[in-house]
């Protein structure tokens, strides 16, 4: 058994700002394996449904524009202990916060521009994967 599965998605600033090849880098490094990943841009709909636990919150039209302002590249990977480890390598949802060599310290931009998702439970994980792959393509 290679370890269980989180879903990552890096957002739109990391990659318009050139770093999504430093992150992936990283997330090799981490021990992670790259089980599938893509590149496209979300409709604002999309981005609304795949952050619709937030639908309440006054920062979700924001959210929806960041969202699909841009290419992101959403990805499922592998490894032991693969939900928290991901979570610890990214660091806190806001950058002032984050500890010093998380992606987010190193890569987000604020709040909102953060540069990487990470999934917060294996539940979440495989809702999360299967809103942006297919079965096929979970192998
Ligand atoms: O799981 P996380 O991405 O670390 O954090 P979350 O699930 O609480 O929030 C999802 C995203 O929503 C987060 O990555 C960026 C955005 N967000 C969260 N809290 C705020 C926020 N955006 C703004 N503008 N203000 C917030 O307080």
């Amino acid at each position: 058994m290679a370890g269980n599965r989180t879903f990552s998605m890096i957002k739109p600033d990391a990659v318009a700002a050139g770093n999504s090849g430093a992150i992936l880098k990283m997330i090799e490094e981490a021990g992670f394996r790259i089980v599938a990943l893509k590149k496209f841009k979300l409709s604002e709909e999309r981005a609304g449904q795949f952050y619709e636990v937030h639908k309440e919150r006054p920062f979700y039209n924001d959210l929806k524009k960041y969202m699909s302002s841009g290419f992101i590249m959403p990805m499922i990977l592998e490894k032991e202990n693969a939900v928290a480890d991901f979570r610890k390598l990214i660091g806190a949802t806001n950058p002032a916060n984050a500890e010093d060599g998380t992606i987010r310290k190193l890569y987000a931009k604020s709040i909102e521009a953060n540069a990487i998702h990470g999934s917060d439970s294996d539940e979440n994980a495989a809702i999360e994967g299967n809103f942006f792959f297919s079965g096929l393509e979970q192998f």
